[in-house]
């Protein structure tokens, strides 16, 4: 259902495996834990007049539905992590969103295995930032702001 202040909300969904961040692998995806990323863009984007819905979910269909609830928000940030090389369904709900959509990643999936390269939700997002850690978030929201405000002037693609 639609809200009125949704229009000032940007919605950051994360998918499978995001929730053991800072626990396993830091040398490909940081030492900062899922909270320390939500805590990070909360400030981030309350600093620049934005209220923050941040989401997590390890079920393809739950981040389906992330997207579908997010569809009134003033844009959409996506971290689909292995989703992103598989989900068709993720593809189709992601294209009936009309606010700008960036996808995330923490790691630079090019420099990584050839399964990583194709990502098959491209299609349905403005653009992509990947390979700087939990920087590429505040950086993606950043580019969304950019994107909502018009200063930008990208109106397409
Ligand atoms: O770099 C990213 O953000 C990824 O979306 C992360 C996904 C990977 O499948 C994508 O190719 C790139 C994997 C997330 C797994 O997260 C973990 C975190 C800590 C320990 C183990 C896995």
């Amino acid at each position: 259902m639609s809200t009125s202040s949704d229009s000032k909300t940007i919605a950051v969904l994360n998918g499978p495996n995001l929730n053991l961040l800072g626990t396993r692998q830091p040398e490909i995806y940081g030492r900062q834990t899922l909270a320390d990323i939500e805590a990070m863009c909360v400030k981030h984007s309350k600093s620049k007049g934005f209220d923050l819905r941040f989401q997590q979910t390890n079920i393809e269909g739950e981040l389906v539905s992330m997207v579908q609830e997010a569809r009134t928000c003033a844009a959409v940030l996506i971290n689909a992590a292995g989703y992103t090389h598989t989900s068709v369904a993720l593809l189709d709900a992601l294209l009936t969103v009309d606010a700008p959509v960036i996808e995330v990643h923490l790691s630079s999936p090019h420099k990584r295995e050839a399964i990583r390269h194709r990502s098959v939700i491209a299609p349905a997002c403005t653009g992509v930032i990947a390979g700087f850690g939990a920087l590429s978030y505040r950086l993606a929201l950043d580019a969304a702001i950019a994107l909502v405000d018009g200063s930008l002037g990208i109106t397409e693609g």
